[in-house]
């Protein structure tokens, strides 16, 4: 099983680089490494297994914050109605979105940072998400809510894309324009 171990932290070169695509139907390999993508997730909601294990709770994990710069994500997050959204994912990417944006109003957190980094991240307020499942079948997906927002965090990561690029740096808190803001 994975661990905080197996996570890279910011500064690593493999965070900043494009993942490449897996290719369909996925071997066995790559559905290994996503399996334990996902199971990190799971694993980390756990309470008794996190305080086991060390392990910091996360709502999404990408292949790259374990070193492997192949494009696959697991995400295992519930709405505000209360309705999972577990989806482990090979070549993720968004089809289409709304103009609308959204921002979580306690902002973002990523595995790979350890300290904080206070600000508005500017997403999506609605995406259409495709990518192919562990069984190599094409999977679309229509998000909106904190499931729409760590998709992007997640596919963000396949790209090189840290959460506090998208910060702004002279305003971390400058109101986002058209935006929904999302409570957690
Ligand atoms: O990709 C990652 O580093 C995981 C990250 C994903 C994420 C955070 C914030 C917004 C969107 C996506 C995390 O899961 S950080 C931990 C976190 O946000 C959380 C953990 C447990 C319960 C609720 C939230
Ligand atoms: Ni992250």
């Amino acid at each position: 099983m994975l661990t905080m171990e197996d996570i890279i932290r910011d500064g690593h070169p493999t965070l900043r680089k494009t993942a490449e695509e897996v290719p369909m139907p996925p071997s066995e390999e790559d559905k290994k490494t996503l399996l334990d993508i996902m199971e990190y997730v799971q694993n980390s909601q756990n309470a008794e297994i996190a305080a086991q294990y060390g392990l910091r709770p996360g709502i999404g994990l990408a292949a790259p914050q374990i070193n492997v710069s192949k494009r696959m994500i697991a995400v295992h997050v519930y709405d505000n109605k209360g309705v999972l959204y577990s989806y482990a994912l090979f070549n993720p990417k968004i089809a289409s979105h709304s103009v609308e944006r959204s921002y979580l109003l306690s902002g973002e957190g990523c595995l790979s940072v350890d300290e904080v980094i206070e600000g508005y991240v500017p997403r999506f307020a609605r995406v259409t998400v495709k990518g192919y499942n562990l069984e190599g079948k094409e999977v679309k997906l229509r998000l909106k809510g904190l499931p729409a927002i760590c998709f992007q965090h997640e596919i963000d990561h396949l790209n090189g894309i840290m959460f506090y690029d998208l910060i702004d740096k002279n305003d971390p808190y400058k109101p986002i324009e058209n935006a929904i803001a999302i409570e957690r």
